[in-house]
């Protein structure tokens, strides 16, 4: 390209014309800052997995201020903080992690993390995945890592696609690395378009915003350029495709370097008109350090018009999150499960809505989410998926709110009032508190048995057994049973039997489900077993004591109850005074089943404290 005269033919000068946007993106700026926060928080060293991005002085910078760079977690110390990097990991990782007991902090993209979640919804409607990016580079390691071997392949060029051995009629879906190239990825989509009748595929790209705006404006300014400098690390897949990208609009003369030094200084002397782009891993100072030298060569810089980027990710969270007060926790899980609930249920048009209406009443709005709380912190700790740990959450609450609905009916507790509103068969009448109990008994079963609570079969079948033996003849309704005719001779191991079944085999399965989400090893699993057996009596028996000591307005049910139906409760059996000990006693004990696990234990550790010392 002729460089620009002033009237004359004589040219101006070289001109070195910056794309915009270009270099770092929101979130390798979120992925290094959680390193530098964690040096902050933690004090060196920190240990990262892998790149944390991949430029190499983005590392230097890093392992200077405390960072230690391993390839595998197993060279991390036990107890040690490791930060995962910004290109995501497969859960596999991170039950690595939970073995050697690190502190995790996961710099995942999000827009990484939303491809994680879109195969496995993909791979939950049976399609087999067709991943379009780069074979071997780690976000396609870790995206593969989401769902069971075989139920993805990877496409990286139409090579890969004609030696793929599945019929036209094979239902597929379609994901895209994020950092992929615009221009191939188009390609591959529709040679797969062509070749199955049946895709599934995202409503938008998955190549990340920042990935599309550095190809679109290298692309722009490299048509009318002789030569492109990319700034970028050559491990970078981004780096490498926005050097692709220049090269299919036309420059023939693309440099990839990671600074000044590698600058091919005699070519580069030739051109009159160089565009210049950075990759989203490349700092500003190593794109000011290449521009310095090519002014020092006689170019003069401009600034072309590009599209602004505003997208802000919200920080990696640093401290660990036992460090939030549980009532935050909590209230996060009640809000999640009351929406997965309040889609589940989705009030109905139409002549028959009671049914549906009462059941609404029942599960909606109200009460601690106290099992749902457990369910999900428990699942946290071990790593599981969070929105699986809220469906299953979610089936608890379900039959939690049926067994308090048959609890108030008259036949049984005859109760007025729950969770500060009339009773369900107060509000409706007691052939819809039946029927709404029964509906939301077998809801709950209909959602343990979903994909949404796991994608593996054997494991919901294992839900689903659990749930029928913790309600059934063994559990929940012998509990009740013996609460509804207890022994005249009852004595204290009686009441705790009683306690233990009406109450305790919930919060039992609560545990059990988050060890059943998380796969985790059969000795972590028997600890929990033990805390939750503790935790379920401790709980009840503080019921008890709130029945005799509780305010009826802060508990949103009537108190004193108990003693006027003439119901043997711990109270009965060991005193008020002994009530509190005991509850006490099985608090300690919880806490003691849970030391082997760690800081990360907390929340759990607060939620044992709540079940004893709760008001409501
Ligand atoms: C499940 C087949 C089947 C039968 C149910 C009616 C019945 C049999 C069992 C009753 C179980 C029951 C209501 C036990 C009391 C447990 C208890 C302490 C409930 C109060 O729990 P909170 O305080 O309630 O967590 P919120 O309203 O906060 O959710």
């Amino acid at each position: 390209m002729a460089p620009p005269t002033s009237g004359s033919a004589a040219p101006v000068h070289k001109r070195l014309i910056l794309a915009n946007p270009r270099g770092f993106c929101a979130g390798v700026e979120r992925a290094i800052t959680a390193v530098e926060d964690a040096v902050d928080y933690y004090g060196a060293p920190v240990f990262v997995r892998r790149h944390i991005v991949h430029n190499q002085a983005v590392v230097d910078r890093l392992e200077v201020l405390g960072a230690k760079f391993v390839a595998e977690l197993d060279e991390v110390p036990e107890g040690a903080v490791a930060i995962l990097s910004a290109h995501g990991v497969s859960p596999v990782i991170h039950r690595a992690a939970r073995h050697r007991k690190l502190r995790t902090v996961d710099t995942t993209c999000p827009l990484v993390a939303r491809v994680h979640a879109q195969v496995v919804d993909y791979y939950r409607t049976g399609r087999h995945i067709l991943l379009i990016g780069q074979q071997g580079h780690p976000q396609i390691l870790a995206t593969v890592g989401q769902v069971p071997a075989g139920a993805i392949s990877v496409i990286g060029s139409v090579a890969d696609l004609d030696a793929l051995p599945l019929a036209a009629n094979t239902a597929v879906a379609l994901s895209v690395q994020t950092t992929f190239s615009v221009g191939e990825a188009a390609e591959l989509v529709s040679a797969i378009k062509r070749r199955f009748l049946d895709v599934a595929a995202p409503s938008s790209s998955d190549i990340c915003f920042a990935t599309t705006n550095r190809q679109e404006a290298i692309g722009r300014l490299a048509s009318a350029a002789d030569q492109v400098v990319v700034v970028g690390d050559a491990l970078s897949s981004n780096a490498r495709r926005l050097a692709d990208a220049s090269r299919a609009a036309g420059c023939r003369i693309v440099h990839l370097v990671n600074g000044p030094d590698a600058l091919d200084i005699p070519q580069i002397a030739k051109a009159n008109v160089v565009a210049l782009t950075a990759a989203a891993s490349t700092p500003a100072e190593q794109v000011r350090a290449v521009c310095d030298h090519l002014v020092s060569l006689g170019f003069v810089v401009e600034e072309s018009q590009g599209r602004e980027e505003s997208t802000k990710f919200a920080p990696v969270a640093i401290a660990p999150s036992d460090d939030l007060p549980l009532a935050d926790r909590m209230e996060t899980v009640r809000r999640d499960v009351e929406r997965c609930l309040d889609r589940t249920l989705a009030a109905k048009a139409g002549r028959h809505t009671r049914l549906i209406e009462a059941m609404r009443y029942a599960v909606l709005g109200g009460g601690k989410r106290l099992r749902a709380s457990l369910t999900v912190l428990a699942a946290e700790m071990l790593e599981a998926d969070y929105r699986r740990a809220i469906w299953v959450a979610s089936a608890i609450e379900c039959l939690h709110a049926q067994s308090l609905v048959h609890d108030d009916l008259p036949c049984m507790d005859d109760d007025d009032l729950r969770r500060g509103r009339p009773s369900l068969h107060r509000q409706f009448d007691e052939a819809t508190a039946v029927l709404a109990g029964d509906a939301l008994l077998a809801l709950a079963f209909e959602m343990l048995s979903d994909e949404r609570a796991h994608p593996d079969g054997a494991i919901r079948a294992r839900l689903v057994n659990l749930l029928a033996r913790t309600v059934g003849k063994d559990g929940l309704a012998l509990g009740q049973m013996m609460d509804l005719n207890p022994l005249e001779d009852s004595s204290p191991d009686d009441v705790e039997q009683c306690e233990v079944l009406k109450t305790g085999v919930l919060l039992n399965f609560c545990v059990e489900a988050a060890a059943l989400l998380a796969d985790c090893s059969a000795e972590e699993r028997q600890r929990l077993i033990r805390f939750s057996q503790q935790l379920g009596l401790a709980f009840q028996i503080r019921d008890d004591i709130l029945d005799r000591i509780g305010n009826a307005q802060e508990m949103g049910k009537r108190t004193r109850k108990d003693r006027r139906s003439g119901r043997i409760t711990a109270i009965e059996a060991l005193g008020l005074e002994g009530a509190h000990e005991r509850s006490r006693s099985l608090a300690a004990a919880c806490q003691d089943h849970l030391a082997a696990f760690g800081p990360r234990a907390e929340p759990l550790r607060q939620i044992a404290e709540f079940a004893v010392s709760r008001m409501h």
